[in-house]
């Protein structure tokens, strides 16, 4: 028995050297990476999320890998295909991946083949990597926690820095991807915050910060929505790439001119589809209510459909305690990449207040089940958290999914 006080000071002198092991455990890692790269050096393919977070990782990694002499080419998924995994995985010696990707290590593990390379930078839930040719960097798997500790961004920028120290100028990147993370940041995240002033790159502005670099003046948070509605909205009309010069290079008058046209479009659409709703009423079956976007979002990227379910899931014309299901059907069109072979339809499901309480005490079963399962079960696939997630299912079989997710739903 010993008493409190010493057992805290116990504590504090085991645990901090732990925590600090993992960060160097972290960092030992990403030098083993970086050196296997090296050997590999050639092309590489860079699959990367759609928004912030993803553009800003990608970007990051980019740098380090040209300066490493790779010739990179990026693809940026809003959901990771299996025919495009297998596609990529089957094709190139290296592929990386940022902010996607987390969730498949056993697939990618299967397509990866012997002579070749895979890296996933990434922040979502994982599972340690088993093949030593491929290597899964995740703040999950060295004591940090994904959604509160780090974005994919900082890690993808400690991956940077790790190569080059000089590339510590480039930490506002990790700042801005981070926004994302909602709160006081901590564990990685804030880590980086201290680099990015030390460089100068940010600055304080009240509460927040503001980007300090040239073509960037504003808020962090201001440059993770452009960089946000360039690559979902502007998705089919190269804003992608757009987005992913502007991290680099800093936002020109046009890029930002653009980004406010696409903007306006998607407040255009939103209120549009949210209009017609109001109207004709949402379709119900005893634990699902669900309505098709139409071709309402057309030219934009599947994201736009998670944005508005999510909002659609505080309005009043919502059923609070049935789980929200929207649709929308996607293009053949993979821009970077070339075409899926199927025509598939985008799910976004949400769970309204009431049903979030009872997802939270158990009562009803978390979207993070029940969704995957019945996108499975018609040939689709679909990932998220408890309240929140998406999917991909094959055009036509929108009313047997339905009755599906309800049959699961009990
Ligand atoms: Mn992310």
């Amino acid at each position: 028995m010993i008493c409190a006080p010493c057992s805290m000071l116990l504590q504090v002198y085991f645990l901090l050297p732990l925590l600090k092991s993992r960060l160097k455990e972290l960092k030992m890692d990403m030098e083993r990476v970086i050196d296997s790269l090296r050997k590999m050096v050639g092309e590489a393919v860079l699959i990367h999320h759609d928004e912030a977070d993803g553009v800003c990782s990608a970007a990051l990694v980019k740098v380090a890998l040209e300066k490493m002499g790779y010739m990179v080419k990026t693809i940026c998924l809003d959901k990771l295909f299996p025919e495009v995994l297998e596609k990529i995985l089957s094709s190139h010696r290296v592929t990386v991946f940022t902010d996607i990707g987390s969730a498949h290590v056993r697939k990618i593990e299967e397509l990866t083949g012997e002579e070749n390379l895979t890296v996933i930078i990434d922040h979502h839930d994982t599972v340690p990597s088993l093949k030593n040719n491929v290597f899964n960097i995740n703040p999950e798997l060295y004591g940090y926690k994904g959604e509160r500790d780090a974005s994919a961004s900082t890690v993808a920028y400690l991956f940077a820095k790790s190569f080059d120290e000089k590339l510590s100028r480039l930490a506002y990147l990790a700042m801005v991807g981070s926004v994302e993370i909602p709160g006081e940041p901590s564990g990685l995240n804030k880590l980086v915050i201290e680099d990015a002033l030390r460089e100068s790159v940010v600055e304080k502005s009240g509460k927040e910060f503001k980007v300090n670099v040239e073509g960037f003046m504003l808020s962090r948070i201001r440059a993770s929505q452009i960089l946000t509605i360039l690559a979902s909205v502007g998705y089919y009309r190269s804003g992608v790439e757009k987005a992913l010069e502007s991290c680099t290079r800093g936002f020109t008058p046009e890029v930002l001119k653009f980004s406010e046209k696409l903007e306006e479009e998607r407040k255009k659409a939103n209120k549009s589809l949210l209009a017609t709703l109001a109207k004709k009423g949402l379709n119900k079956t005893e634990n699902v209510q669900w309505f098709d976007s139409g071709g309402i979002f057309k030219n934009m990227g599947s994201k736009v459909l998670g944005s508005f379910t999510s909002y659609l899931s505080y309005q009043s014309l919502v059923d609070s305690d049935k789980y929200l299901i929207g649709f929308m059907k996607i293009s053949r069109e993979i821009p970077g990449y070339g075409l899926l072979k199927k025509d598939y339809v985008k799910v976004s499901a949400r769970a309204p207040s009431g049903l979030r309480r009872m997802i939270d005490e158990g009562v009803k079963p978390p979207l993070s089940k029940i969704l995957p399962e019945a996108c499975d079960k018609h040939g689709g696939f679909g990932d998220g958290h408890s309240v929140a997630a998406s999917g991909v299912i094959p055009v036509g079989v929108e009313v047997d999914f339905i009755e599906t997710f309800n049959k699961l739903v009990d």
